[in-house]
């Protein structure tokens, strides 16, 4: 996408119809929709399509062998990928399908605009096709002389009367485009294979099949009734047609297209075919052609014959989708290849969506209704927090540029940075401690601090998880538009006075036992036992939990092996490079001081804890956390409202057993 351009088209692949969504889809669909609700949010107009792609060989095949005709079966798909694109609420302009009689219109008439400009030529071609590719090869290219060398199938040889494309004069041209525009394949890795491929040189392209009728007829004046056209041309066409190119032209100010995404696998076809039609229409190019890697499932390669293929309505279904798009976003680098396990995910979940915002949510929650009444005020904020502000607005004054490259990962690293600032800021003013102290207004300035952060990252992340963004959108009080986006985010105006609605957690923590307990859960098999969702599980999980705890008592001996004992904190410092840890050294009475490694870096600083008192576990076995010795355990207590040491109410002399 452009900085500051006004018209925005954001485009997906349109997917065939040979088989349903699966994960690698939905991840094409949500980076569109990211994009197309952050471009509408920022104000651009924005049209952002999707669809399917009907014709070909392929959609022929897997019809015939499941005794029904192309169109009967490609509507049956088609409709598959519409429900689970309005189930996930993807907020495509328009869906097209390459069987809609526009676009068979707009591609005739681009078939004859070329054919008229000397482009395309009648000969006879011979050679090798992948099916299952939809893709022409010579020998050379094949592997072992028969099998495809993209997706290793078994090619077959073609022999027919075809139409061609003068690809190969295209060559400088093309050449010529990736030279002066710098980012129109990104990342910029897989341009320079773009690059080198076209320098190997091109062959004109067959652009016309007479083996199978199951594709859109060359224009009636070519007087051609035996021939269809190559699926690839086809498809590649609904970027314009969808636009009404050919037939009414409506919504043609969209063109060119901001950013085609698509995935790794079709790059070529997006990069060296469509921008050489576009020449020989005479139509400007796309800005950007964004590919993105390939979604492995365990580490391997997702296929049915593995049954290891992952349906994303299961995983919306189990996580909550907002959390899926989450993780899709984040978890690989745009361009990279990414792994898709239920631990990652239940990970991102835990830490990311659950300790870092949701918790920060019901911190402000918690503070504004215990100190507050809920009514806040920025009146304050910038008498003492001009510190954080400027460090937080510096952070998210470039984050924007990230999206423009398509570094999306990137985007959400930087927002993360943001709310590590913000719970880093309540640990180091403790506002209940100001409380204490009766600086009322210190403490309304550091929780309006933390609102008016949380306003700025909602605006942000809204694009990325609609449905929770609305909802902490309700809760402090912002509105999710382009006016609030302008003043909050661009003019960095804090917001006025606020009253917060208290919402339900909004990342429940989901528990790792269940990996165990399903590991199979979101793969496609024909005993779908575990249709249930993971949340259904879990609760079951929790219900056996509690019996199982009943069933197990322990007797007041078993208690008392644990040793637990007051301590005092004596020193106290960061550990480098650790979110969470904090090194602490605590005094038990003991000959020496007993070092412990205490994961409370996020809620308390490190000098505010020396001369505390607290709660050891004192006969823990040593262990090693980041190289270092621990030699023991602190109590404490994690809820909604943030984690809490466990300490005695009066102090206590060092090494006093607890019982
Ligand atoms: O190629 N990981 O359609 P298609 C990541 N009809 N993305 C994946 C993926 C995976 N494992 N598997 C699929 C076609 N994708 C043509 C496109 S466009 C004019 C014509 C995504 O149904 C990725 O975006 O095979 C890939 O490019 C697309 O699905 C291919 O979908």
């Amino acid at each position: 996408m452009n900085k500051n351009c006004k018209n925005v088209y954001i485009t997906t692949p349109i997917y065939y119809v040979n088989d349903v969504a699966h994960i690698g889809h939905a991840y094409t669909t949500i980076i569109a929709d990211m994009l197309a609700r952050y471009s509408r949010l920022s104000g651009s107009s924005t049209y952002f399509l999707t669809g399917t792609d009907e014709h070909g060989q392929k959609i022929a095949q897997s019809a015939i062998s499941r005794n029904k005709s192309p169109m009967e079966y490609a509507t049956e798909i088609s409709s598959k990928f519409k429900t689970l694109w309005d189930d996930f609420d993807i907020t495509y302009d328009k869906f097209i399908r390459t069987t809609d009689e526009e676009h068979k219109i707009g591609v005739q008439k681009a078939f004859l605009k070329m054919y008229e400009k000397g482009d395309i030529y009648k000969g006879e071609y011979e050679g090798y096709y992948c099916v299952s590719c939809e893709t022409f090869f010579t020998q050379k290219q094949l592997i072992d002389e028969q099998f495809c060398p993209d997706c290793g199938k078994t090619t077959s040889i073609v022999k027919e009367e075809s139409y061609f494309f003068k690809l190969s004069s295209y060559e400088d041209k093309l050449l010529k485009w990736y030279e002066e525009s710098e980012d129109c394949i990104l990342p910029r890795a897989k341009k320079n294979e773009i690059i080198n491929f076209v320098k190997r040189g091109l062959r004109d392209l067959s652009i016309s099949r007479t083996s199978f009728d199951w594709g859109i007829k060359l224009p009636a004046c070519l007087n051609e009734p035996k021939h269809v056209m190559y699926v690839w041309l086809d498809a590649l066409m609904n970027y314009i047609t969808a636009l009404g190119y050919g037939n009414d032209d409506k919504n043609m100010n969209q063109w060119p297209a901001s950013v085609h995404l698509v995935g790794k696998d079709i790059l070529r076809f997006h990069s060296i075919y469509w921008p050489a039609f576009l020449m020989s229409l005479g139509m400007p190019l796309p800005k950007h052609i964004a590919a993105h890697g390939w979604w492995t499932r365990d580490g391997e390669k997702m296929s049915k014959s593995k049954a290891n293929v992952i349906d994303p309505k299961e995983v919306a279904n189990a996580y909550g989708l907002d959390a899926f798009r989450y993780f899709l976003l984040r978890e690989v680098p745009f361009g990279q290849d990414g792994d898709f396990s239920q631990k990652a995910l239940i990970d991102r979940i835990n830490s990311d969506l659950g300790n870092d915002l949701g918790n920060l949510l019901n911190r402000i929650i918690g503070m504004s209704g215990k100190y507050f009444d809920f009514h806040l005020s920025s009146k304050d904020v910038l008498k003492y927090h001009t510190k954080e502000l400027e460090e937080v607005n510096s952070i998210l004054k470039n984050v924007e540029e990230y999206i423009y490259k398509m570094q999306i990962n990137k985007f959400l690293e930087d927002i993360w940075k943001v709310l590590t600032i913000a719970n880093k800021a309540i640990g180091d003013y403790a506002p209940w401690n100001l409380i204490k102290e009766n600086k009322k207004d210190e403490a309304m300035a550091l929780v309006a601090l933390i609102t008016n952060i949380m306003a700025k990252v909602a605006l942000l992340l809204h694009c990325v998880m609609p449905e929770k963004i609305s909802k902490i959108a309700q809760c402090i009080g912002i509105q999710i538009n382009t006016q609030a986006y302008e003043r909050i985010l661009k003019q960095n105006i804090l917001l006025a006075d606020t009253r917060i609605t208290k919402v339900e957690a909004l990342f429940p923590r989901i528990e790792k036992i269940l990996l165990e307990q399903a590991p199979n859960m979101l793969v496609k098999e024909e005993n779908k036992t575990n249709e249930k969702t993971i949340k259904e599980n879990s609760q079951k999980t929790s219900k056996n939990n509690d019996e199982k705890e009943n069933d197990n008592l322990i007797s007041i001996d078993k208690f008392f092996e644990t040793s637990l004992k007051i301590g005092t904190i004596i020193e106290a410092n960061e550990v480098p490079k650790s979110k969470k840890l904090l090194k602490l050294q605590v005094d038990l009475g003991e000959k020496n001081t007993r070092q412990i490694l205490a994961g409370i870096k996020e809620f308390y600083s490190a000098e505010n804890l020396i001369g505390t008192q607290v709660c050891i576990v004192a006969n823990l076995k040593p262990a090693k956390l980041m190289g270092m010795l621990s030699e023991g355990m602190l109590l404490a207590a994690k809820d909604e409202n943030g984690l809490h040491l466990i300490r005695p109410e009066k102090n206590k002399i060092i090494g006093t057993n607890i019982s």
